[in-house]
């Protein structure tokens, strides 16, 4: 593929942007014979080549006085369909092609939410790990001095991702507010219920991974109801996924983290969770103890060992790699929806695709989270505040229709229950229409 030298040409070691892309070129052979203009245009040419990217430095005082220097990001990939709109990820391990990977899949993913956004994505190589309150905040307030002028309502809009979460969405915004002295509720989403964020928007990514993953059950006759799951990570994701499995009839019964995984045959005690990562903010070991004993922690370990009919990669890219498709495979698994992005390495993909396990990728699954955003965005233009089943109604319904879209767009395209090229397709038919609508830009 000659767009995809041009890429790894122009983007050298950024191997996680390489995988992203090759991934959503991969489906659009299909598209780019029904559709030659997108060609004469250059759409994909156009659509792999970031509007813009901004790289800055972020230097903060920690609690002992030492000056530390971290490297902030926004990278803005595509406005074609509204302002660019993403997450901030803060994690070591953050560097221009995790930015990049992320901002291209939210392309395609805001695209399927048929929501009025754009695609981008930003953060830092900061580490929160075992940083003070004051720390967490003066770093925020650095980080957004410089994006400050990047950023908008109509322009930009960040939200949390992972390290970034309510408390640090809280300190964002309060240095933009100071800073340009306006009260611009929707420069940010994620925000906290009385400062303009909107109910369900916490819960959405996690809720709306699983409402797809009950409709994928539907097509085989099925639901979550008694079925058992593993979900992986026990962050926001991870942890709202738990509570509508749960509430599904579903029980889960492990969760992991960096350290290890825990197993709870009773079905994972969302207290106790919560307690352990969000009060606490400890490591997943802790939670045996929270619930008496009756879980087992295994240290490093792979979750995916765990048999179950349900796996739910909720922690981060590329967590879910060829052995562990194999172990689930071997063990039953019957759907795997992706609540983290590219959490499921290529092969393992297509090892869940040969064995005939109906897979969901994330820019599909885990779209709850932006479309809720793009929900409170729209609260916020309106001065208004929905209530929580008034909110969580329209995220259950446009994850029906994500879902409907993606199988549509495989039938439309003779490759029926194929989620990846159906959600591929979809995505990249409705970003590549509008920007051939607005000329070559
Ligand atoms: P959180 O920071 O709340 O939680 C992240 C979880 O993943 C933690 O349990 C963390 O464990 C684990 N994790 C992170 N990095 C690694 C790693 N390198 N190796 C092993 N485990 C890791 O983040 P979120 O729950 O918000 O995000 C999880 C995933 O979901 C990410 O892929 C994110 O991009 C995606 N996502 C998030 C959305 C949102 O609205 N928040 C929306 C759509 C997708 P530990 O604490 O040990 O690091
Ligand atoms: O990956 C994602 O979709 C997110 N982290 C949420 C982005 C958003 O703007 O709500």
């Amino acid at each position: 593929m000659p767009v995809y030298d041009d890429v790894l040409r122009r983007n050298q070691g950024e191997i996680e942007f390489h995988q992203a892309v090759y991934e959503v070129l991969e489906s659009l052979s299909p598209v780019v014979q029904k559709r030659p203009e997108f060609v004469e245009a250059s759409i994909i040419e156009r659509i792999c080549e970031p509007e813009r990217q901004i790289i800055f430095r972020v230097p903060w005082v920690d609690d002992k006085n030492v000056v530390q220097i971290n490297r902030g990001f926004r990278v803005e990939f595509n406005s074609a369909l509204g302002p660019f709109k993403g997450g901030l990820r803060f994690h070591p391990s953050v560097y221009l092609g995790i930015v990049k990977f992320l901002g291209f899949e939210q392309v395609f993913k805001n695209a399927l939410t048929s929501m009025p956004i754009g695609g981008g994505k930003g953060g830092s190589d900061f580490d929160p790990k075992g940083r003070s309150e004051g720390e967490i905040m003066r770093f925020c307030q650095s980080f957004m001095t410089e994006l400050y002028r990047h950023i908008g309502e109509y322009t930009d809009v960040p939200a949390g991702d992972i390290g970034v979460g309510g408390r640090e969405i809280g300190y964002l915004f309060g240095q933009y507010k100071r800073i340009t002295n306006r009260y611009e509720s929707g420069v940010l989403t994620g925000k906290g219920l009385s400062w303009g964020g909107s109910q369900a928007r916490t819960e959405a990514t996690g809720y709306g991974t699983v409402f797809f993953v009950n409709e994928m059950l539907k097509t085989r006759g099925q639901s979550l109801d008694g079925k058992r799951v593993v979900v992986s990570g026990s962050g926001n994701v991870a942890t709202f996924a738990v509570q509508k499995v749960h509430q599904l009839g579903g029980t889960v019964v492990a969760v992991s983290d960096s350290s290890g995984y825990v197993v709870d045959e009773h079905g994972i005690d969302l207290e106790a969770l919560r307690e352990v990562k969000e009060v606490e903010r400890g490591r997943i070991d802790s939670y045996v103890a929270k619930v008496g004993g009756r879980a087992t922690f295994i240290e490093g370990g792979s979750v995916w060992d765990v048999p179950c009919d349900v796996a739910l990669p909720c922690a981060t890219q590329n967590e879910l790699p060829v052995e562990g498709a194999k172990a689930l495979i071997t063990n039953g698994v019957q759907v795997v929806g992706e609540g983290a992005n590219m959490p499921t390495t290529p092969t393992a993909v297509a090892a869940f695709q040969a064995a005939g396990v109906l897979f969901a990728p994330g820019k599909a699954a885990n779209a709850g989270g932006v479309a809720t955003s793009a929900l409170e965005m729209q609260q916020n233009a309106s001065r208004d505040r929905w209530t929580f089943d008034h909110t969580e109604e329209r995220l259950a319904d446009i994850m029906v229709g994500i879902h409907e879209l993606c199988l549509s767009t495989s039938d439309a395209y003779d490759i029926p229950g194929d989620y990846v090229a159906g959600a591929n397709i979809a995505g990249f038919t409705q970003v590549a229409d509008a920007m051939l609508a607005m000329g070559v830009i």
